[in-house]
């Protein structure tokens, strides 16, 4: 087992990293940029070192920092967390290089889902349901119109090098869709250094259910069941739920079969999430994967018992699993919803600043993951995101009503907060009978400005 990690990472996921290290009798070290001298994981670490400004460029994205920090205080592995390094091969590569375990799946797994295309490759091979569309890479107008015809219009155009939404166009007809070929080649260019796309039918707001994945290095893997994670805005989820609400054991089984299947393709073997578009009855289609410990994994946790976060720590540390599928059981419901630092009035503007009071709620089912606390003060450097309430019930109405309370009893002052959109949400009706999709909250949003003065 691992001696002392150390947490490439800030914010809550990285105060998360160190409570699974304590109760797994791991030492911690927190690499830390100047803007996070003051914060939670910095302190309640077994050790800290700062390793530049706050720009992200220069510290939590900085290598060599990072590496130098880990030489100097001899740690065994590196947990990357999300976003930043976590799905960077090349750094997962240079950690091997170094004898230090990256905590996640090898540089070649990362970099096989990484490239949109190539996982569709894999995925077809592997007789995982994907979406009608080119058979790789599209290279030319004429080729884009052949494929658009056969699969017929709306289409979607997506750079290979994207993902979460970044670099994608849809089409209407032949003429729009060679402007946005062109357009999608040279924004990802751009973007990714990568111009290179592919074309799928394009499927009109659909369901976002992914399926959690949990595997050793021994090619054992399980599936924990899905996530419903279509509650988003311009591709930032605000609400996660598992159940999903349109699940069944029967498709939960046939799309748990798939997800193990993907997982599989590409002999992973960490925490990983395979990310399904739900096309309502029955269909579904897989659109990529993710290498990396979620944002939404806590939902998951509540629901199997089982700590993410210690179960890839020990995998990366080579255990083999504890569970096969059937001992893995799903009881209850849970929603997360994520508070931001944004002014969800005035177009979801950033809101850092000094948070005066943080008063998180609590009781039966509530679980609030931040690293805030009264007096902190949220840089503007980095991602938005405060707190995720987590609410755990009996059933789906115990879990909103939960969710409502909860809400209710939370209280920051100091900065704004999505907090009142959170409320309206799980206020209405529609949700309640869980009939959403990704176009969810672009069809409510006018409805909750026009309702502002009812909640304040
Ligand atoms: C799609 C799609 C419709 N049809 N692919 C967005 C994120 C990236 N993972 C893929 N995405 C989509 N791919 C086809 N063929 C619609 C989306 C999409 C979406 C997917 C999941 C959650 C929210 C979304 C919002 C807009 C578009």
């Amino acid at each position: 087992m691992f001696g002392k990690i150390l947490i490439a990472n800030r914010g809550e996921i990285a105060l998360r990293i160190i409570r699974a290290c304590k109760e797994l009798g791991i030492k911690t070290v927190m690499v830390y940029s100047t803007a996070d001298a003051e914060s939670l994981p910095v302190m309640l670490a077994d050790e800290a070192i700062c390793i530049g400004p706050p720009p992200s460029l220069e510290s939590y994205l900085n290598y060599k920092q990072i590496l130098s920090a880990a030489e100097i205080c001899d740690v065994d592995a590196i947990h990357p967390g999300y976003g930043f390094l976590s799905e960077n091969a090349e750094f997962a590569e240079i950690c091997k290089t170094c004898n230090i375990e990256f905590i996640g799946p090898a540089s070649d797994q990362i970099t096989a889902m990484g490239d949109k295309a190539t996982a569709k490759k894999k995925m077809i091979l592997a007789k995982v349901p994907v979406t009608p569309g080119s058979e790789g890479l599209v290279s030319d107008e004429n080729e884009a119109k052949r494929i658009s015809k056969k699969i017929g219009y709306p289409v979607i155009i997506k750079a290979t090098a994207g993902g979460g939404g970044r670099g994608m166009r849809i089409a209407h007809n032949d003429a729009t869709l060679i402007m946005n070929y062109h357009a999608a080649r040279s924004e990802a260019e751009k973007a990714f250094k990568n111009g290179a796309v592919y074309i799928e039918k394009y499927v009109e707001n659909p369901r976002h259910i992914e399926f959690q994945i949990l595997a050793d290095k021994y090619g054992n893997v399980v599936h924990l069941g899905e996530r419903d994670c279509s509650i988003q805005r311009r591709h930032q989820k605000l609400i996660e739920e598992t159940p999903s609400p349109v699940m069944k054991p029967k498709l939960r089984d046939v799309m748990g079969a798939a997800a193990i299947k993907a997982a599989k393709a590409v002999n992973y073997s960490s925490v990983g999430t395979i990310e399904f578009l739900y096309a309502g009855v029955d269909t579904f289609y897989f659109m990529e994967m993710n290498t990396r410990i979620q944002v939404e994994h806590p939902i998951t946790e509540q629901l199997t018992g089982i700590d993410l976060v210690k179960a890839q720590i020990l995998s990366a540390a080579g255990e083999k699993l504890p569970w096969r599928q059937k001992d893995i059981q799903f009881k209850g419901h849970c929603i997360e919803c994520r508070i931001n630092a944004e002014n969800p009035y005035m177009n979801f503007a950033p809101s850092p600043g000094k948070v005066d009071l943080f008063i998180p709620p609590g009781g039966p089912g509530i679980r609030v993951d931040t690293h805030v606390y009264s007096g902190y003060k949220i840089s503007p450097h980095y991602d938005s995101m405060i707190a995720k309430l987590i609410c755990f019930g009996k059933d789906r109405a115990e879990a909103i009503a939960k969710c409502k309370r909860a809400l209710d009893e939370f209280h920051i002052s100091g900065v704004k907060t999505t907090i009142p959109l959170l409320k309206y949400i799980v206020s209405r009706e529609d949700f309640a009978s869980g009939v959403y999709d990704t176009g969810y909250i672009e069809r409510i949003f006018d409805q909750f400005m026009s309702a502002r003065k009812d909640l304040e």
